[in-house]
């Protein structure tokens, strides 16, 4: 098991409908995370620069940037690419975090 982080960028202005849209997130993208076995996920946003920081933990093979040749995830990655930064192919644009101090 891994505690990963990275951050995403949202676009200036959708703070409250991010949170809105995940509040509502798709139970079929929730399956997907739980298939992938990603867990423990929370995403905090700094509101001074609009970078959204999240972290969860990775018991397979891959994290939830990781999965995008799921369709759900395609799907969800389209559904928010109009309030993201993202690459061409809608997915967020993802940067890794390293870790650099745990306290159990
Ligand atoms: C984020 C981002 C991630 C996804 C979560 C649930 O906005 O799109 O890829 O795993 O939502």
């Amino acid at each position: 098991m891994e505690k990963i982080a990275f951050k995403m960028k949202l676009k200036p202005g959708f703070k409250a409908e991010y949170i809105k849209r995940h509040y509502f997130i798709w139970p079929e993208l929730k399956a997907i995370l739980k298939k992938h076995r990603v867990k423990d996920y929370t995403i905090f946003l700094d509101e001074e620069t609009d970078t959204l920081f999240a972290v969860q933990l990775k018991q397979g093979e891959s994290d939830s940037q990781q999965i995008g040749s799921e369709e759900v995830v395609q799907k969800w990655w389209a559904y928010m690419a109009d309030i993201m930064e993202t690459n061409e192919d809608n997915s967020p644009i993802s940067k890794p975090l390293i870790n650099v101090f745990h306290l159990d």
